[in-house]
C-alpha cells in the first residue's frame, strides 16, 4: 500500500494531491494515508504535507530501495524480484544462499553498505555507506561452466555502456574484471558459481561501483588507485554536462537493462559480438601486463582475447600464453595506468 501512495505522488511531483483523494483511490482512512506518508519519509523521501493542500514528493535523489529501481524498469528477465538491505555482509553471500534454495533467474539483492565486501581471491571490497552501488544479481544462464568468465566480460561491457548512458562518463575495462576511470578503479566484479560437470546450477554475478564517493570517503590505502564517478566528475568534467551526485536508482536501472540485453545474447549462444565489445573498451590490449599462473610470473604483451574470452599474452620467455579469469592476476605494470 506504501508503494501505491509513493507511485500517486510520483505520477505528479508539481502539485499537491490532497489526502481526501489518496485515500479514495486507495480506500483506506485519511490516518493511515498519514502512515504511510510517515514511513516514506523514514525510508528516506522527502515528501511536503500541507494540511490545508496534501501532500507533493520533493525529491526521491538518492533512494535505491526496490520501489526505486524497479520504476520504469525496462527488463523482463532480471530483476523480477529486488531484495533491499542497509547493512548486510556481503551482497553476494546473501545471493548465494538464496539461489542455493531456489530463487528465480535474474533476483537483484542490493545493499546500501556491506560489512564484508569481498573481492576475488579473499581480497576485501570496500562498501562505504549510501555513496555505492553494491548489488548481485543470481542468474541461470545455459552455458557451460568453462564458459563462465564470458560473463564477467559481458558484465564488466554492461557496466561501461550503463555508465555511459546514465552519467556521460567513459570508462575502459581493465582484464578481467575492473572497469577503470582515469587509471584508477571504479567498479569491480566477483563471478561465482554453482556447477556440476556440465552444467552450471547458478552463478552470482556481484557487481561493486563506486559511484558518489568524495576521495576522503575511500581508507587511506585506496586514494591513489580507487575512483569514484562523481569524484572524477567533478575534477575532470564539466558540471553542465555531469551534474553530481549522481542517481545511483537510475544508473542501477540503466545497468540491469544492459546486462538483460548481454544475458539475453549468452544463452543464444552469440557470444562474438560480446568479446568484440570487449575488445572495443579494453585498456589491457597492447599493454604490457603481469601475470602470475601458479606461483610464477610472467611479464608480456596482452595481444588479445580467444573467442570465448581467454587474453592471449605474449610472454617475455617467447611463450605465448592464454591467460583465464580467477585462476591467475594479471595487473598492469603501471598500475592501473
Ligand atoms: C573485485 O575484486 O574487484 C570484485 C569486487 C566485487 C564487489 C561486489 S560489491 C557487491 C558484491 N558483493 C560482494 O561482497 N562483492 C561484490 P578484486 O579484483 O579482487 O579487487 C579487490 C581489490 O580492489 C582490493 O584488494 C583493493 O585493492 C581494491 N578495492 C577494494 N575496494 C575498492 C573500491 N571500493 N574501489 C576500488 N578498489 C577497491
Amino acid at each position: 500500500m506504501k508503494d501505491i501512495v509513493l507511485q500517486r505522488l510520483k505520477e505528479d511531483t508539481s502539485r499537491y494531491i490532497s489526502g481526501e483523494v489518496l485515500s479514495e483511490m486507495l480506500g483506506v482512512s485519511r490516518t493511515a494515508i498519514w502512515k504511510y506518508i510517515n514511513e516514506l519519509k523514514k525510508d528516506g523521501y522527502e515528501i511536503e504535507s500541507s494540511s490545508k493542500k496534501g501532500y507533493k514528493l520533493i525529491s526521491a535523489s538518492d533512494i535505491i530501495n526496490a520501489t526505486e529501481i524497479g520504476y520504469n524498469l525496462g527488463t523482463r528477465i532480471l530483476a523480477k524480484k529486488i531484495e533491499y538491505f542497509g547493512v548486510i555482509d556481503s551482497t553476494n553471500n546473501y545471493a548465494k544462499q538464496a539461489a542455493a534454495e531456489g530463487c528465480g533467474d535474474g533476483t537483484v539483492i542490493v545493499a546500501e553498505s556491506q560489512t564484508s565486501g569481498r573481492g576475488r581471491l579473499g581480497r576485501a571490497w570496500d562498501s562505504a555507506g549510501k555513496k555505492g552501488i553494491w548489488l548481485s544479481v543470481v542468474l541461470r544462464p545455459s552455458i557451460a561452466p568453462e564458459d563462465i568468465h564470458l560473463i564477467t566480460l559481458a558484465a564488466s561491457v554492461a557496466v561501461v555502456k550503463a555508465v555511459k548512458q546514465a552519467t556521460g562518463i567513459e570508462t575502459g575495462i581493465k582484464w578481467p574484471n575492473d572497469v577503470v576511470l582515469g587509471g584508477k578503479k571504479v567498479c569491480g566484479i566477483l563471478t561465482e558459481m554453482s556447477s556440476e560437470m556440465e552444467r552450471v546450477n547458478f552463478l552470482v554475478l556481484g557487481i561493486g561501483i563506486n559511484v558518489n564517493h568524495e576521495t576522503e570517503d575511500f581508507p587511506e590505502g585506496l586514494r591513489d588507485t580507487a575512483v569514484s564517478l562523481a569524484s572524477y566528475a567533478d575534477k575532470n568534467l564539466d558540471g553542465a554536462v555531469c551534474k553530481t551526485p549522481f542517481n545511483r536508482a537510475y544508473i542501477i536501472r540503466t545497468l540491469l537493462e544492459e546486462l538483460e540485453k548481454i544475458y539475453i545474447k549468452i544463452n543464444e549462444g552469440s557470444t562474438e559480438e560480446i568479446v568484440e565489445e570487449w575488445k572495443k573498451y579494453s585498456v589491457t590490449l597492447g599493454n604490457e601486463v603481469r601475470v602470475t599462473i601458479k606461483n610464477n610470473q610472467y611479464t608480456g604483451i596482452a595481444r588479445d582475447i580467444t573467442e570465448d574470452g581467454k587474453l592471449i599474452v605474449s610472454c617475455s620467455d617467447g611463450i605465448t600464453r592464454e591467460v583465464i579469469s580467477g585462476e591467475i592476476m594479471v595487473r598492469g605494470i603501471l598500475g592501473y595506468v
